[in-house]
């Protein structure tokens, strides 16, 4: 087991999915402000904040069939997807520990990918009310923040239509090498797949049944048991309760609990196999005031710094012995 990463990168990737109205963008931006990088700092990781990246806004980006702004979405993954191949580059080099930060699920191809690139045999770890496996047929919605899982894996390849800004992308995850946690929003063609193709999902009335302990053993059992891999965590903010993170888009009642949710994180930290973070759907501009918002946000560093190794049980990296009272 590694015990400490040395260094940690922070990439904001703000993004509104085309939408006119602003505001969507500044999740990354009230994550830091809520003082990601001091938290990190103290864990004694030296951060590199490469700061956030900057997407071209096509206007021309006419529905395919109910997708909505397929070619935005698909160039702003394009432009994350070589992002995170560099970053993990660096941390195959450096043994950094990435996390990144983006308003919109949909952003999770990008992200995902591009770590899978670098490490093919990662696994996945989907913490979020939705399961996001829907395709453009089975999607109700048409928003494509619902559907990324369905782009990543090889078995929905030929379910899939060719989406127009989507060719640089190909399916490259197994369902066996997915799992999800915290689930209660879940469409009927979304169930049809984590049925059909057999994925380990855990609901909140899966949580209540076992208890997050047993949860968590299941799920690294079920992705590691064969041999230990990179882990990719995307952590959508909505899988808590919407007390807790009411600043998102899609809130739904019923959610992880404050302490469920760093059960997590710690877990997954104390595999030592942490590779790449996705923290996503803070949406500042949907807090009902300020507090809302601060509250979702500093759950957000939270969540983020317990995935990195924050522990509740206190830590002694900076002092070495008890100080002598002489
Ligand atoms: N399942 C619904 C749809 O496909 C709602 C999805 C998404 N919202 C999210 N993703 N925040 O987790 O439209
Ligand atoms: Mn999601
Ligand atoms: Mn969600
Ligand atoms: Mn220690």
């Amino acid at each position: 087991r590694q015990s400490r990463a040395q260094s940690v990168a922070v990439l904001g990737a703000p993004f509104s999915r085309g939408q006119k109205r602003g505001g969507v963008e500044h999740g990354p931006k009230v994550i830091r402000d809520a003082g990601l990088i001091d938290r990190l700092s103290g864990l004694d990781y030296s951060v590199h904040d490469f700061g956030d990246l900057n997407f071209r806004h096509l206007e021309k980006d006419e529905p395919y069939m109910d997708v909505k702004f397929p070619r935005n979405v698909g160039g702003a993954n394009k432009m994350l997807s070589s992002a995170v191949i560099l970053n993990v580059l660096l941390y195959l080099t450096y043994k950094t520990c990435l996390r990144l930060s983006s308003s919109s699920h949909s952003l999770a191809i990008g992200s995902v990918s591009g770590h899978a690139q670098q490490c093919p045999d990662l696994c996945l770890i989907w913490v979020d009310a939705h399961a996001d496996v829907n395709t453009p047929m089975t999607s109700p919605s048409g928003n494509l923040h619902g559907q990324p899982v369905a782009f990543m894996l090889k078995e929905l390849q030929d379910k899939m239509p060719d989406i127009p800004g989507f060719s640089w992308t190909k399916p490259f995850l197994s369902s066996r090498d997915l799992v999800y946690i915290g689930l209660r929003d879940v469409d009927p063609g979304e169930h049809h797949i984590l049925k059909n193709l057999g994925i380990q999902y855990f609901t909140m009335r899966d949580i209540d049944r076992l208890g997050i302990q047993r949860v968590m053993e299941v799920t690294f059992d079920h992705l590691l048991s064969r041999k230990q891999r990179p882990i990719h965590l995307s952590f959508d903010i909505d899988a808590f309760d919407p007390s807790l993170a009411p600043a998102t888009g899609t809130p739904v009642n019923g959610g992880l609990t404050y302490r469920e949710g760093i059960y997590i994180t710690e877990e997954i930290h104390n595999t030592g196999l942490l590779s790449v973070m996705d923290l996503v759907e803070v949406n500042p501009v949907l807090g009902a005031n300020p507090e809302a918002v601060e509250a979702t946000a500093s759950l957000a560093v939270d969540v983020i710094a317990s995935a990195l190794g924050q522990t509740r049980e206190g830590a002694h990296v900076s002092i070495v012995e008890i100080p002598s009272a002489k």
